[in-house]
């Protein structure tokens, strides 16, 4: 779009002084009158073409070279398999951290394959080696719940698993492929002091021995779980032998949130497919039709604190490895109770105070909420009409819900700023709405009131505000997490990126202030953290193995280089630095097993090296201190030149050395 130089010109006037010393938050007159309507600014704002709007948005946002954001956004990744940081407000992305796929940049899955994070993480019982998978919900672990920057979990959707990563390092640390459920969708959540990471099943899975049944016998043999993944207080590692699960009805069980201060203690789980319908075949509809007939699914609400007493009395039947309350036990202790909810909802997202559980209707063009007063009292008041078929006892949906708020079309996803108001994704209607919460959060003047459409490009999922799940969130900015870019983005052949999309939510109306079309799968949720509760690592101790964080039992100095040969292994134990490898020939027989232990002895900041192996898909990566071991057998007689892969130093380009894998006899 062309603008005149007067009519732009006047956009900035018009903008309400926008590009004035003082409405950016600049005193003193000099500044005051270069940066001025008449001034610099808004010379360099006129020849880009910008309006007052955008110019001030891009001053708002705007994080300078070597200036730093004060939030860090935790985005999963979708089907790459990874998390993304991305820096609020400059909405830069600054790093990727490979969960359940392999990634050669920071060398995850690319040497260690024989004993590493990805291969200990598939179940060999219940797959293949898996090499990828579907990050949806990253959690960030709380501490009176809020995030303590020390661990973060994240599920893998398509495969029932769960990973963790160390926020020490940013690097994952470890995958529990978790037991009887084969997809994983709901959570992760943390409990507010990070005592479990829970997962639940969105497709219920039998529960024969070999994993097979027929859909006829879906009612009987098919089953979800709900997944309570204890964490270790000190590594942070999941410990399978302290979690454990309760078997649920062969329900979808969707999203879920954890239960905080007035609702401490609970887990909710949203559902759908209550019509327990299995696709197409002569008599049925499919899927998409024969789930959505019934009005209500169950909102599955779960009295986890009620749960671990029962697993300590011994009230459980173990289950591939793993603790699990049968359904019949869950409901006659009182463990799980159901609440009618519109049918087919997606997101329920608890309030910060915890008294309110706002489910978003997704086909109902409205959010109900429950109150946390009113579902203790039903519950202790055995206000129950009737049950499931499975004889879970349902919670009058009357008797339990404090508002229901019109909104719009496709609600998806809340949040919540900390100021009595709540945030809500429209996907069809391309919008995030704010509204107010009631007279439980504080808010009396008018409550459960539309106050804003603010509208997003294009088909927003989830949005996410810094600490927007937790019991403080703190409302300054807000991400929406578009679906689709559409004509944001130039072409880029058939496949759109995804578009975030960031709002100044000080400033009422909100106001929209960049985005960040990304080119890389879809970032499903992310949460937002304080840059200043996250204490990382520089460099690790000399010798340190990533993995257990702890020094590693094949960590070398300088000047301990040596090749041992035993028990039918050749050890290399070598080191690297800038612009060496120690040894620089390893000189080897076709088909010796090779273990190749190397340390990074730098300890200056920043001093990455690689160990790359031609031909052999091996890509190590060391940070200053690291010791990493790679197995492999010399499979090929070859003269090979290993070399460092990232760039370190002038000399980076003379950073090699030969593997020399001579044949038998010479
Ligand atoms: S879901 S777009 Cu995978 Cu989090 Cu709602
Ligand atoms: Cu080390 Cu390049």
């Amino acid at each position: 779009m062309k603008i005149p130089a007067m009519k732009r010109r006047d956009f900035l006037k018009v903008g309400g002084g926008v590009v004035a010393g003082a409405a950016v938050g600049i005193t003193g007159t000099n500044l005051g009158n270069n940066l001025g309507a008449g001034g610099e600014l808004a010379a360099v704002a006129s020849s880009r073409g910008l309006t007052g709007a955008e110019a001030r948005a891009a001053l708002t946002s705007v994080v300078p070279p070597g200036k730093y954001d004060p939030y860090f956004m935790f985005a999963s990744g979708g089907h790459s398999g990874q998390i993304s940081i991305i820096g609020i407000p400059s909405m830069r992305l600054l790093k990727i951290i490979p969960v359940f796929t392999r990634d050669s940049f920071s060398g995850y899955g690319f040497g260690t394959d024989v004993d590493g994070v990805i291969p200990r993480g598939s179940d060999p019982t219940k797959s293949n080696l898996l090499s990828w998978g579907d990050t949806h919900h990253p959690a960030l672990s709380e501490t009176e719940g809020r995030y303590d920057g020390r661990w973060l979990y994240v599920n893998d959707r398509a495969n029932g698993r769960i990973g963790m990563v160390d926020l020490a390092d940013y690097k994952t640390k470890q995958i529990y492929d978790i037991p009887n459920i084969g997809s994983a969708h709901g959570g992760v959540f943390v409990t507010p002091d990070s005592e479990y990471a829970h997962v639940s099943s969105i497709t219920p899975r039998p529960i024969t021995d070999n994993g097979y049944a027929p859909l006829e016998s879906y009612a009987d043999l098919y089953r979800g779980f709900s997944s309570w993944c204890a964490i270790d207080q000190t590594t942070g590692h999941l410990v399978p032998e302290k979690s454990f699960q309760i078997e649920l009805p062969p329900y979808n069980q969707d999203l879920a949130d954890m239960g905080k201060l007035a609702s401490a203690g609970y887990g909710f789980l949203n559902s759908f497919n209550a019509e327990l319908s299995v696709g197409m075949s002569h008599k049925n509809p499919p899927i998409e039709i024969g789930a959505a007939k019934n009005k209500y699914d169950y909102l599955h609400v779960i009295d986890w604190k009620k749960a671990e007493k029962v697993v300590a009395a011994g009230k459980i039947i173990m289950r591939n490895g793993i603790r699990v309350i049968p359904l019949e036990v869950a409901i006659s202790e009182g463990i799980l109770h159901f609440i009618p909810e519109p049918k087919n909802p997606h997101g329920v997202e608890v309030s910060p105070d915890g008294n309110y559980i706002v489910i978003a209707g997704k086909l109902d063009p409205a959010v109900t909420v429950y109150s946390i007063t009113m579902i203790k009292k039903a519950i202790e008041d055995k206000n129950f009409e009737g049950t499931d078929r499975y004889g879970v006892p349902i919670i009058p949906i009357t008797a339990v819900t404090a508002a229901h708020v019109e909104l719009g079309a496709g609600p998806l996803h809340t949040q919540y700023d900390g100021k009595g108001n709540a945030y809500t994704s429209l996907f069809i209607d391309s919008a995030i709405i704010k509204w107010t919460l009631g007279p439980d959060a504080g808010v009396t003047e008018k409550p459960f009131t539309v106050l804003e459409k603010i509208p997003v490009h294009y088909n927003i999922g989830h949005l996410a505000i810094p600490g927007g799940d937790t019991v403080a969130p703190v409302g300054t900015y807000m991400v929406a997490l578009n679906k689709w870019s559409l004509d944001q983005v130039q072409k880029l052949g058939p496949q759109h990126p995804v578009n975030l999309e960031l709002f100044d939510i000080n400033h009422t109306p909100p106001r929209v202030l960049s985005s960040l079309p990304l080119g890389g799968s879809e970032p499903h949720y992310a949460q937002i953290i304080s840059v200043d509760r996250l204490n990382p690592l520089t460099v690790y101790p000399p010798g340190t193995n990533p993995e257990t964080m702890a020094k590693s039992e094949f960590a070398t100095a300088s000047g301990q280089e040596r090749i041992v040969r035993a028990d039918g292994f050749v050890d290399v134990y070598a080191t690297v630095m800038r612009s060496h490898f120690t040894p620089e020939q390893i000189p080897v027989t076709v088909g010796e097993k090779l273990r190749i232990h190397l340390t990074n002895i730098e300890t200056a900041e920043n001093a990455t090296h690689t160990f790359a192996v031609p031909n052999h898909n091996l890509q190590a990566t060391l940070d200053p201190g690291e010791t990493v071991s790679v197995e492999f057998t010399a499979d090929r007689v070859g003269s090979f030149a290993f070399y460092c892969a990232q760039f370190c130093s002038a000399m980076h380009m003379e950073m090699y050395g030969w593997l020399l894998v001579a044949p038998t006899g010479a």
